[in-house]
């Protein structure tokens, strides 16, 4: 029943099981990858019911690579990709590792930058979409500022804007079927990062020249990071019909990103997300974008990804068990009973309006009714426990 398999569409990016432990403080503790860990990997990851593999370009292609180094490398990872039975829904571009990115990519003050950002991400979507990716995924680690005096803040919207509108128009000129998720996040690796959350990205996807061919890729700790909550963003992400793509892991708030098994710190928010993805039918993949802790070796790798779907799995069953409780969902029915009729009255007409001009309200009786949100917390906080 917790078993992964390819229908559940679980997705790891490569950058994340092959993730080698380094951090600010200390060296790796995993070998780095190469190509042939990639293929491995992607048989292991098959093996443990995974679906497919993200990329960024140069997790697979090194940057310095030649044309020829890319097509030998690339057509060996995709026919071993091909065994394994492994597909790539998602690619990206790395626009935030090499010295060029410090002061921004797509953003950056410096027409040079911008100029090679846009070169870099052409070619990215060639490589995305030569490994059949359908979402290509945006994430500005270093488009952002320390110091504001550097950038004039209105401008670097702009640019950002543009470079979008840029790249929406080389899609569309060679026919590619292959559409944008933005990625938010408030800081980290930059002080502060443009179009911090989702909620700013979704307002700025809607000033771009083709709004529909771009959503977003919402991740758990980066809203965390921002102190919101991650399943209120996905849910206004669901209704603008914008979420494309998603980003699970998990995330203590007030820390660095930490990039967390899926489940394993906020269990009422996996459970409250899992239960928003599944009860609203998101096809997309489910992306993990996290990695093991610095304590293991490659051996830990392949338990944290498959501790990552598994705990999917789990709070996909304490949905369904939600979902069904009689009581739980007597609870939440009697949260919006309307025996007045009053939903009726709710859009607007001549009567309507004259209707509700005039009724009469007993606010304090209302205010005075206990909504029973305690049960109905404890109930849910049962399920997700595993004794309801
Ligand atoms: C991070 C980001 C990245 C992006 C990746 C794909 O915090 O480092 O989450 O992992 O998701 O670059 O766009
Ligand atoms: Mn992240
Ligand atoms: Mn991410």
């Amino acid at each position: 029943m917790y078993t992964p398999r390819p229908e559940d569409r679980f997705t790891f990016g490569m950058w994340t099981y092959s993730n080698p432990g380094r951090d600010p403080f200390g060296d790796p503790v995993r070998p780095l990858p190469d190509v042939d860990f990639h293929i491995q990997a992607a048989h292991k990851l098959a093996s443990l019911g995974a679906y497919g593999v993200n990329l960024h370009d140069n997790d697979l292609v090194p940057i310095d690579a030649t044309p020829a180094q890319r097509d030998a490398i690339v057509q060996r990872y995709r026919a071993g990709l091909a065994d394994a039975g492994m597909v790539v829904p998602m690619a990206t571009t790395n626009l935030f590792s090499h010295p060029v990115f410090k002061d921004g990519a797509f953003t950056a003050a410096d027409p040079r930058v911008r100029a090679f950002a846009l070169q870099k991400a052409m070619l990215g979507i060639d490589l995305g979409v030569a490994l059949g990716a359908e979402t290509y995924v945006f994430w500005g680690g270093r488009e952002g500022a320390e110091v504001d005096a550097g950038k004039d803040l209105v401008d670097s919207v702009k640019r950002y804007r543009d470079a979008f509108n840029f790249l929406i128009a080389y899609v569309k000129d060679l026919g590619y079927r292959v559409r944008f998720a933005l990625e938010a996040k408030p800081n980290e690796p930059r002080g502060h990062i443009f179009l911090p959350t989702t909620g700013a990205m979704l307002g700025f996807i809607q000033t771009l020249d083709d709004p529909d061919m771009v959503g977003v890729n919402p991740e758990v700790a980066h809203e965390t990071m921002a102190g919101l909550n991650f399943p209120h963003a996905v849910a206004q992400a669901i209704d603008a019909g914008k979420l494309f793509h998603i980003d699970l892991n998990d995330q203590e708030s007030g820390r660095f990103d930490q990039d967390l098994r899926f489940g394993s710190v906020n269990l009422k928010m996996a459970f409250f997300l899992v239960k928003l993805l599944e009860d609203e039918g998101y096809s997309g993949p489910r992306h993990f974008d996290a990695h093991a802790y610095r304590t293991e070796d490659r051996n830990g790798v392949w338990d944290f990804c498959a501790g990552c779907m598994r705990s999917y799995l789990i709070f996909k069953d304490k949905v369904a068990r939600f979902n069904a409780d009689a009581e739980i969902q007597a609870l939440i029915a009697a949260l919006g009973a309307d025996p007045e009729g009053l939903n009726a009255l709710s859009a607007y007409s001549p009567a309507n309006r004259n209707a509700l001009r005039s009724r009469v309200f007993d606010i304090e009786a209302i205010g005075a009714e206990g909504r029973g949100l305690e049960r109905l917390d404890q109930l849910t906080v049962e399920v997700i426990l595993g004794v309801r």
